[in-house]
């Protein structure tokens, strides 16, 4: 009885120390260069090499360097077709399984130099990065530490050869916005598999660049999606545990990549990487194959509409050229995109943030400006929306939260309003980076959003009302 009375009288004081203790643990939050590579949110994957020569996917790394022959290799076009479509960089397989180097590197013989393109004096790296420079366009690298020609490969002298490889990449074609690095542990020439000194392939890159963000399974800057068809989990946390993980087959299960953990320790994003044809490499037969702007446009509503990045994978062809039927398929998506979201409908609208007091007005968050936010708090319900002064016809809504401090929407409720009468509700979990909630088209002339369940100060940045195809729409399910 005295103890029970103890613990009533102690209750506030131990509820106040459990909400200081929840306060006091920090929040995992982006670094400056995660959150500008937040904002990319749409790029571009080339996968080019021998095997774009050889018809494979996955070469045995004994090809004849010879086969390598681009002919017409344009990078410069390359970057023309990322420009109209409107994305923002180019992440370039430098070295793929089969161990061949796009660069004439020191650490290898199974590089550009040992082929005939340009009688050995090429390099698709200095040409890409120079455009990419020339262009505007973030320049990534994808290095595979699978090396299925490297003589070194499954002994400890190999980890050494990646490191001075990733050096010269470093050293000679930076600034390298990200790198990437594939966690596929097969065998190498001599039958043994790599046992990878991640520990010190990720110091070398953190010396020699700390601003490039590194993907990889388990980051450390960037996570798979956890599939490869660009699609973010509806429930997508930025945050991720990775103790006692490694990249590749030691890796968390697929759908904890999908997904985030919801108080996972560190700050890791997820980034969904797919092909615009079937495969990864350039194949003549998928010409007819390449996704539709419909299909690339449901691809971004599942991975920059749920938060992630899209890495669209463009493979070029033989000749060293971007196809033209990948072009006009990029080409039509950005039209898309544009159609979609060009004209803001809240714009003719008024701000509104409910206080627990009062209605104040508050600007329209819809300029896709992560740096004005309103911030919503768990202490009183505050709902915040935009009333239009007739009602509106959308079925399109995008949220977004700034994320510099931290992600922390759990769950969100959205009512539609006509004249104050409920016509439509909608509730949501995650919203992180970007949400695209789309629905059947509703007239309204009041959005309300409020939180249901949250980590933390919610910080609101956008919330833009669209009126979408609804042909588009259906593609989507
Ligand atoms: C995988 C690789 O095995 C595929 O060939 C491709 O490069 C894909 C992006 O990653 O792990």
């Amino acid at each position: 009885m005295r103890s029970k009375l103890k613990t009533l009288l102690l209750l506030p004081l131990l509820l106040w120390a459990g909400t200081q203790a929840a306060r006091a643990q920090p929040q995992p939050k982006p670094s400056p260069s995660q959150l500008a590579w937040q904002d990319m949110e749409f790029y571009l994957f080339m996968h080019f090499g021998p095997n774009t020569f050889t018809d494979k996917e996955w070469g045995q790394g004994d090809e004849p360097e010879d086969i390598f022959n681009p002919r017409e290799l344009d990078c410069r076009q390359w970057c023309r077709v990322a420009r109209a479509a409107g994305a923002k960089g180019i992440i370039i397989t430098a070295k793929h399984h089969d161990g061949f180097c796009l660069w004439p590197s020191r650490y290898s013989r199974h590089t550009v130099r040992e082929s005939k393109w340009k009688n050995g004096k090429g390099d698709v790296l200095k040409e890409l990065s120079a455009a990419c420079r020339e262009y505007g366009l973030k320049f990534g690298v994808y290095i595979s530490p699978w090396d299925r020609n490297h003589p070194d490969y499954g002994t400890p002298a190999y980890n050494e050869v990646f490191v001075n490889m990733m050096k010269e990449l470093f050293t000679n074609y930076g600034p390298i916005r990200e790198l990437w690095w594939d966690g596929a542990n097969g065998e190498g020439p001599n039958g043994k598999k790599q046992v990878y000194d991640w520990p010190l392939f990720r110091a070398t890159v953190k010396k020699l660049s700390p601003n490039t963000v590194i993907f990889s399974d388990v980051g450390p800057h960037i996570r798979w999606v956890g599939n490869e068809n660009g699609e973010a989990g509806e429930t997508n946390w930025n945050t991720l545990d990775t103790e006692g993980f490694t990249p590749g087959l030691g890796a968390p299960p697929q759908d904890t990549l999908t997904t985030g953990n919801r108080n996972g320790k560190h700050w890791i994003p997820a980034e969904a990487d797919v092909s615009i044809r079937p495969g990864w490499f350039y194949h003549k037969e998928e010409d007819d194959k390449v996704k539709t702007p419909e299909l690339l446009f449901g691809i971004y509503l599942k991975s920059v509409g749920r938060g992630a990045a899209l890495l669209l994978n463009v493979p070029p062809d033989r000749s060293g050229r971007i196809h033209a039927n990948d072009s006009a398929s990029l080409v039509g998506f950005r039209k898309l995109r544009e159609q979609s979201f060009g004209q803001r409908l809240a714009k003719k609208g008024k701000g509104f943030f409910i206080s627990h007091k009062e209605k104040r007005p508050v600007r329209v968050l819809d300029d896709g400006n992560p740096s004005s936010f309103v911030t919503v708090t768990r202490l009183q319900p505050q709902p915040l929306g935009i009333e239009f002064g007739k009602p509106q016809t959308f079925n399109c809504i995008v949220l977004q939260e700034n994320l510099a401090e931290g992600q922390s929407c759990a769950r969100f409720r959205i009512m539609l309003t006509n004249k104050k009468e409920l016509v439509r509700e909608i509730s949501g979990t995650t919203i992180g980076r970007k949400r695209i909630i789309c629905f059947p088209a509703t007239a309204a002339d009041a959005v309300t959003l409020s939180m249901e369940e949250q980590k933390g100060p919610v910080r609101i940045s956008e919330i833009g009302v669209f009126r979408v195809d609804e042909r588009l729409m259906e593609k989507k399910n």
